[in-house]
């Protein structure tokens, strides 16, 4: 395993030669884990994401033009754009940054050129939110390098939309606000409506949070996505016919959308009472956290991911397979499928001293079943976007 600190040093020399100058600033962009809380955000809910020690590290540099000159070190490629003629690239990647730039002019800003090596350890696929931590971090950056004196939260936003309408990712806020706001040994209760956040300690010292990558990523996810949220605006609609007040799923309960299921097409009822249910599991298993009752928190990961698995819809056999492994198991308090579905990884929440034996027995499980290699990560909860000095 490389460490933070080698790959800085060759993230570095990258720099160097490619560039031939000595960088102004490192920066640090996480990914994220979200320990439940799923599919709630574009519903105005309630999340509880963390950012983790799995990361994009830039080296940047401010230039005298308009131009920015990237190099993708994992990928060996590099990129050029005039920031002031900003079109979507092939190499798909770029447009990522290309999108907080163009959502930077479109705020008013003026970021000037920059030249960039970025690299990391972010498994792209996994739903780690390699795509969060890649906007977050050039936000980060260019708001630190030009001096734009953008708070926080607006890099947040800025990041949401450059993946909204640059990439063209429908995305809650999420992602971005966990890759941002994360700290060390905690969670992060973000209400999404309205933006207000608590922290939660989150103490792993017993226990390991474990990811379990499926290797596999359906591609019926993004349509399936939109469709989701698709469905939940419609029992919206409903809903609001009886009370004028909601505009958000987050505003109903499950009693009221119960009053209500009659009228609504039962795939919409289901996906209705999944949402509301897991806002208010969200919201339980904060008191959890305060009074460190894990097993029961770990009860909470079961229950989201059979309202996933069931009600919602957003699993898949690979996901279901790894989650059942676990439920006999006297090692592990939680596990469910984590971020939009139909792949991805399950996160798991297990005793410390048992996680290699953990690790190997669901291996071995899923290479028999699926024919597989299951990675599995062990991550730690870190802070979130920052310069490193
Ligand atoms: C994806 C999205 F990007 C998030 O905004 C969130 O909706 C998540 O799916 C589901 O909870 O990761």
């Amino acid at each position: 395993m490389v460490t933070q600190h080698a790959y800085i040093q060759k993230l570095l020399a990258v720099f160097r030669r490619e560039f031939n100058r000595e960088p102004d600033l490192l920066v640090r962009g996480p990914g994220r884990i979200n320990l439940l809380g799923e599919h709630t955000d574009y519903n105005g809910g309630l999340v509880l994401p963390a950012s983790i020690d799995k990361e994009i590290l830039f080296v940047i540099a401010r230039r005298d033009d308009q131009t920015g000159r990237i190099v993708a070190e994992n990928l060996n490629q590099t990129f050029s754009f005039p920031l002031d003629a900003l079109t979507p690239s092939p190499l798909g990647w770029p447009d990522y940054l290309m999108g907080v730039v163009d959502q930077l002019q479109k705020a008013g800003f003026q970021p000037g050129g920059f030249d960039l090596v970025f690299g990391g350890n972010i498994p792209v696929g996994a739903g780690l939110s390699s795509s969060a931590a890649l906007e977050c971090g050039l936000a980060f950056a260019l708001n630190q390098l030009y001096d734009l004196g953008l708070a926080t939260l607006d890099m947040v936003k800025l990041s949401q939309r450059a993946e909204n309408l640059f990439v063209g990712v429908n995305c809650g806020i999420m992602d971005q606000f966990a890759s941002m706001f994360g700290r060390a040994q905690s969670v992060i209760q973000l209400d999404c409506k309205s933006l207000h956040h608590e922290y939660f300690p989150f103490q792993t010292t017993d226990y390991a949070l474990i990811l379990c990558d499926s290797g596999v990523k359906h591609s019926l996810g993004d349509s399936e996505y939109n469709t989701r949220r698709q469905e939940c605006e419609t029992g919206v609609a409903i809903l609001q016919q009886y009370d004028a007040s909601i505009h958000l799923l987050r505003d109903a309960t499950t009693a009221l959308v119960d009053a209500h299921r009659d009228e609504m097409p039962g795939k919409v009822y289901q996906r209705c009472r999944y949402v509301t249910e897991e806002i208010q599991r969200v919201r339980e298993a904060c008191q959890d956290l305060l009074t460190n009752n894990l097993v029961a928190f770990g009860r909470k990961m079961y229950e989201t991911h059979d309202g996933l698995q069931h009600e919602y819809e957003v699993s898949c056999e690979e996901l279901d397979f790894l989650v059942d492994q676990t439920r006999a198991d006297d090692a592990v308090l939680g596990s469910r499928m984590m971020g939009g579905g139909f792949g991805g990884c399950t996160l798991n929440l297990v005793k410390r001293e048992a996680a290699d034996s953990f690790v190997s027995r669901m291996q071995e499980a899923y290479q028999n079943r699926f024919g597989i290699e299951l990675k599995c990560y062990p991550v730690r909860i870190t802070n979130g976007t920052s310069v490193l000095e």
